[in-house]
């Protein structure tokens, strides 16, 4: 049994206590693996101790194979043991420093909505697309004849006048006679008006159309004037509806206007007065007011819109027979119906600088 002096107990439990030193002290996995090498490898300590089997007999083999599969099963074990915490630790390590803080509240987009004013727009056309109206579109800068002359206005109207029309200037500052930023959405109508009387064929001896394709369209749009305060923008918008065939009467126009105001406000606690006026376009002509017949403008008369027959001079003008073709014509200002329905009391707050993303928000 001498030969197996090699193989006493404090030898070997100083070689696992040797291991156990090694691999614990290493936090490095590449560096474990060189110390795996000391034991494990070619020249290893346990390959050593198996080199030393080959000299013994039988039994004695038997003996020193089971030791020494003992102390190697050991050290593999806690080599095992270390690579497992090392890399623990490093998961660890990744997991910390890449944590998430579930608790933080998230990160909202800023939700974009339309402005109050687009969504009065966008309302106005579905309304009257229910009646069967399309929506016409046309420029802000307009040219005199489809902005004035089409439509009935005098050469010496002051509308007319530098002092409530915008008018452009040409490139060496003067004032062109021709062209202006639109200041009602009515030449879109003069406009739609010819290019639908263009596409009739058949016109009588005076070159006027008869017969015709009913016109039933709402123009919709920008319009600018000189005026600034805190009911009028230099900008704003209107709508204006124009319904043209063979029978289309003042009745008509009552009854269109009575059903898009009630849907438009959601009530039917609202009385609608038409009220005789002028009009350079139409004749006759009205104003429109409402009353609430409940709620904080309660019997309050509200000027609304403008509307009437439209002129035989306009009719003529688009090469329409007035004999043949009648019609009305309406318009009235979107703002202020979004100023009316959600209690808005500065137009100011629209547009430009009196605008206000805070005010906005109320919107969304
Ligand atoms: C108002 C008045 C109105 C019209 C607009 C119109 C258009 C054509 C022919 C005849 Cl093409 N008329 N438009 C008619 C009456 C009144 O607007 O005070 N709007 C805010």
């Amino acid at each position: 049994m001498e030969n197996l002096d090699f193989l006493n107990e404090t030898s070997l439990n100083t070689l696992i206590d040797e291991a156990s030193q090694l691999f614990q002290s290493c936090q490095n996995p590449d560096l474990l693996e060189q110390h795996k090498a000391i034991f494990f490898g070619k020249n290893g300590k346990i390959t050593a101790l198996m080199k030393n089997l080959g000299k013994l007999s039988v039994d004695e083999k038997k003996v020193a194979g089971a030791k020494i599969n003992a102390v190697k099963k050991q050290i593999e074990d806690l080599l095992t043991a270390q690579r497992d915490l090392i890399k623990n630790q490093q998961l660890q390590k990744r997991l910390s420093a890449e944590a998430l803080d579930i608790s933080l509240p998230g990160r909202n987009e800023n939700l974009g909505a339309l402005h109050p004013v687009s969504q009065t727009l966008q309302r106005i056309e579905n309304l009257f697309a229910s009646l069967g109206f399309s929506v016409a579109d046309g420029p802000e800068i307009e040219e005199d004849f489809y902005n004035f002359t089409a439509l009935n206005t005098p050469e010496n109207h002051p509308a007319r006048s530098m002092h409530d029309t915008f008018y452009l200037l040409d490139d060496d500052g003067k004032v062109l006679q021709n062209y202006l930023l639109r200041t009602h959405t009515s030449p879109i109508q003069a406009r739609f008006m010819q290019q639908h009387v263009g596409k009739v064929a058949e016109k009588n001896s005076q070159n006027l159309v008869e017969k015709m394709p009913e016109i039933r369209i709402i123009a919709p749009g920008r319009v600018y004037r000189v005026d600034s305060d805190a009911t009028h923008s230099p900008m704003f918008h209107q709508v204006e509806g124009l319904w043209i065939g063979e029978n289309i009467s003042f009745a008509d126009l009552k009854g269109v206007i009575a059903d898009f105001l009630r849907k438009f406000f959601e009530t039917d606690d609202l009385q609608v007065r038409f009220r005789p006026s002028f009009f350079p376009f139409t004749e006759p002509s009205a104003e429109i007011d409402v009353a609430f017949m409940s709620g904080a403008l309660k019997g309050k008369w509200l000027e609304i819109a403008g509307c009437g027959m439209v002129h035989p001079n306009v009719l003529k003008m688009a090469g329409i027979s007035p004999e043949h073709q009648r019609g009305f014509a309406f318009g009235f200002g979107p703002d202020r119906l979004t100023m009316l329905r959600y209690g808005i009391n500065d137009l100011r707050l629209f547009f430009g600088d009196g605008s206000d993303l805070r005010f906005a928000k109320q919107f969304i």
